[in-house]
C-alpha cells in the first residue's frame, strides 16, 4: 500500500485510507476495472458504489418490460473464456434480472465483492497536486486517497425527473424508471400515467398496458421503434455461439458500434424499390438493433435514411388501426435513427388495446400535476400512479455529480460549462491522473456498451502499467491535444446525420439548460480503438507524463 500525505505534502497518521486506484461505480466498468487492476496489475483497488448492490444500470432499473435491446450473447464480458462458457442466456435480450445475476456471478467468480464498498456515495473528489493524490469523500464522512481516480459511473445513470409543477402535491405513486423500487409496483386495477416515449418508455407501455386497468402515455416527441423479437435462446444456437465465441468477439471489436453484425456495404439508393421493400421487410421480420446496417448509409444520407424512415412510418401505419392515432405516434421531426433507436415489443400494437390512450404533450402541453393526475393545457386526467420515464442527464451528469475537483481546485463543472472536453474521452486537461471510462468523447452510448467498456479497462490498465515500469505517477491530458480530439469529435459527429434530431440526449437537449454539444464519438469503435492504441504505441502522445 502507499504511503499517505497530507495535503501539505506531510506524511503520517492519517484517517484517510491509501489506495493505488479508486473506481467510481459496481456496474460493468467498475467489475472489470477492479479485475484487471488488481488481479493482473497486483495494485490496491477499491470500488466504491452508491447502490446497495453492483450492477449498475442493471441495478437501478428495474421498470417493468427493462431488458437490454443488444443481444446477450454479446452484451457480456469477453475477457474470460471460462466465463463465456458456463454462462448461459436464455433469451435473445437478457432481461434485467437475468443481467443483474450475471453481474452478480461476475463479482463472485472473480472474487471481487471483497474490494467493494456499497451504499457509499462519493460527494467529492480533489486532487492534491502536492502528493500527486486524489482526496476521495463520501457521503458517509469516509475519506480515501488514491494515485489513480477512474469513473465507471455509466453514461445513463443520474435520472432526469422534470420540473412540473404541482408534484409534491400528487396523491397516488410516482416512480422514474431508474429509480424503480425494489419490490416493484402494482398496477392492476389502476389508472397509470408515463411520461416519455424513449427505448425506456417503449419498453414499459406494453407491459404497464397488459397490468393497468388504464394507461396514458404523454408523448411529447413521436419516436421510431423497430420490433425486438425475443425469444428463447435454445440450446443449438447457444452451442453454435459459444464454439464461435472468439470471431464473435473480434467482429465485435472490428465494428463500428461494437455488435457483432455484418454491416451491408450497399447503399440504399443503389437497389431498386422492390429490392430495398425487400430487404427492409426482412430486416424488420430478424428484428432488433441491426436493422440500421440493412444498408451503410441509413446514418450517413439524408436521402438514404428516408427510405429507411419512410418504411417504419408505413409500419406504423399498418400496425395502428386507427388512422388518426396512427399520424400521431408516426415521427416527421428527425430522420430515423438520428436518436436512439428504441426496439420494442408489441409496442404501437398496444395502442389498438381499448385500456391504453395517447395524449399529444407537444400540441398540449402539460401545465401541472396536481394532488389526482395532471392537467395538460386541454384536459385534467385522472391517474394513480405516474412513471416518468425521461431518461437521463447523459453522460455528463453522473460525472458532474462526484463534484470532482482538479489542479488548483478548479471544478469539472467550471471546466464543462459549455460542454464536455476529453481527449479520447478518457481524460480530461487539468484533471491529472483521473480517467473517465466511457466518458464523453468516447464512443460509448454508440456501441455496445461492454465492449467499449473493455476496450477502455484494458486502455487505462495498460497505461498505469506503463507508468509503473518507468516510475512515472503523473498523466495529464495536453490542452493542444484535447483541444483537437473535440473537433475530431465534433467533425465526426457532423459526417453522420446524429445531429440532426433537435431532442436527442446525445446532444443534452433533453435537459433544460444543458450545453448543446454531441457528446459521444461517432467515428466508429474500431478507429477509435486503433486510434488509442497507436497514442500507447507513440509513448501516450497526447499526454504529459511526468514522476
Ligand atoms: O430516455 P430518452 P430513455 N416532458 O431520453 C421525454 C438507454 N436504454 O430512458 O424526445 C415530457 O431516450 C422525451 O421526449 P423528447 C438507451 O440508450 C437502453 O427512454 O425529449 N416528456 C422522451 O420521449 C436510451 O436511448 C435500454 O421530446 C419528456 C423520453 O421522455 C437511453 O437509455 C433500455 C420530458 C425520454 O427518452 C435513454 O432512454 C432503455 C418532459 N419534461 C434505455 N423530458 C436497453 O435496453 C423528457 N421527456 C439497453
Amino acid at each position: 500500500m502507499d504511503t499517505l500525505q497530507t495535503e501539505s505534502g506531510q506524511t503520517g497518521q492519517l484517517q484517510a485510507q491509501a489506495l493505488d486506484a479508486i473506481i467510481v461505480g459496481a456496474g460493468f466498468a467498475g467489475l472489470y476495472q477492479l479485475h484487471v487492476l488488481r488481479d493482473r496489475l497486483g495494485l490496491s483497488a477499491r470500488v466504491l458504489e452508491a447502490g446497495g448492490g453492483i450492477g449498475g444500470t442493471w441495478y437501478w432499473n428495474r421498470y417493468p418490460g427493462a431488458r437490454c435491446d443488444s443481444e446477450s450473447y454479446y452484451y457480456s464480458y469477453s475477457f474470460s473464456n471460462d466465463l463465456e462458457q458456463e454462462w448461459n442466456w436464455t433469451e435473445r435480450y437478457p432481461e434485467q434480472a437475468e443481467i443483474l445475476r450475471y453481474l452478480n456471478h461476475v463479482a463472485d467468480r472473480f472474487d471481487l465483492r471483497r474490494d467493494i464498498q456499497l451504499d457509499t456515495k462519493v460527494t467529492e473528489a480533489r486532487f492534491d497536486a502536492g502528493a500527486r493524490r486524489w482526496m476521495v469523500s463520501t457521503a458517509g464522512g469516509e475519506r480515501y486517497s488514491a494515485k489513480f481516480l477512474i469513473t465507471a459511473v455509466g453514461c445513463l445513470s443520474t435520472a432526469n425527473i422534470p420540473d412540473i409543477a404541482g408534484l409534491e402535491t400528487f396523491k397516488g405513486e410516482w416512480h422514474h424508471t431508474g429509480r424503480w423500487p425494489h419490490d416493484g409496483v402494482d398496477f392492476a386495477g389502476k389508472r397509470v400515467g408515463l411520461i416519455g416515449t424513449g427505448s425506456t418508455g417503449i419498453q414499459a407501455a406494453p407491459v404497464i398496458a397488459r397490468q393497468a386497468a388504464h394507461l396514458t402515455v404523454f408523448q411529447r416527441t413521436p419516436n421510431y421503434s423497430v420490433p425486438a423479437r425475443n425469444a428463447p435462446m435454445d440450446l443449438e444456437a447457444q452451442q453454435q455461439i459459444k464454439a464461435d465465441y472468439a470471431a464473435i468477439r473480434q467482429r465485435s471489436r472490428m465494428s463500428t458500434n461494437g455488435h457483432p453484425f455484418e454491416m451491408s456495404m450497399r447503399s440504399a439508393l443503389e437497389v431498386s424499390p422492390e429490392e430495398r421493400q425487400a430487404l427492409y421487410d426482412a430486416a424488420w421480420e430478424r428484428g432488433g438493433l441491426r436493422f440500421r446496417g440493412t444498408f451503410k448509409d441509413i446514418l450517413s444520407n439524408a436521402d438514404a435514411n428516408e427510405t429507411a424512415s419512410a418504411f417504419i412510418r408505413a409500419k406504423i401505419r399498418s400496425i395502428v388501426h386507427d388512422p388518426a392515432l396512427a399520424e400521431r405516434l408516426t415521427p416527421t421531426d428527425h430522420p430515423f435513427a438520428s436518436k436512439r433507436p428504441p426496439i420494442d415489443s408489441d409496442y404501437f400494437e398496444t395502442f389498438n388495446r381499448d385500456n391504453v390512450s395517447l395524449v399529444d404533450i407537444r400540441a398540449t402541453p402539460i401545465q401541472e400535476i396536481t394532488s389526482t393526475g395532471l392537467r395538460t393545457t386541454e384536459a385534467a386526467y385522472n391517474l394513480e400512479v405516474i412513471v416518468f420515464a425521461t431518461g437521463f442527464d447523459a453522460m455528463t451528469g453522473p460525472l458532474l455529480a462526484l463534484d470532482i475537483r482538479g489542479e488548483n481546485g478548479v471544478s469539472l463543472r467550471d471546466t464543462w460549462s459549455a460542454g464536455p472536453r476529453t481527449y479520447l474521452g478518457l481524460q480530461i486537461s487539468g484533471f491529472p491522473n483521473l480517467f473517465t471510462i466511457t466518458g464523453p468523447g468516447s464512443p460509448s452510448v454508440l456501441t455496445n456498451v461492454p465492449t467499449a467498456i473493455e476496450q477502455h479497462a484494458d486502455w487505462i490498465a495498460n497505461c498505469i502499467l506503463y507508468m509503473r515500469e518507468r516510475g512515472l505517477d503523473r498523466i495529464e491530458a495536453t490542452a493542444e491535444a484535447t483541444d483537437k480530439w473535440v473537433e475530431h469529435v465534433n467533425a465526426a459527429a457532423h459526417a453522420t446525420l446524429l445531429p440532426m434530431a433537435s431532442s436527442s440526449w446525445y446532444l443534452g437537449a433533453n435537459v433544460p439548460g444543458k450545453p448543446r454539444v454531441f457528446m459521444p464519438y461517432a467515428g466508429g469503435m474500431a478507429s477509435y480503438a486503433a486510434r488509442c492504441e497507436q497514442v500507447a504505441a507513440e509513448g501516450y502522445t497526447g499526454f504529459h507524463l511526468s514522476q
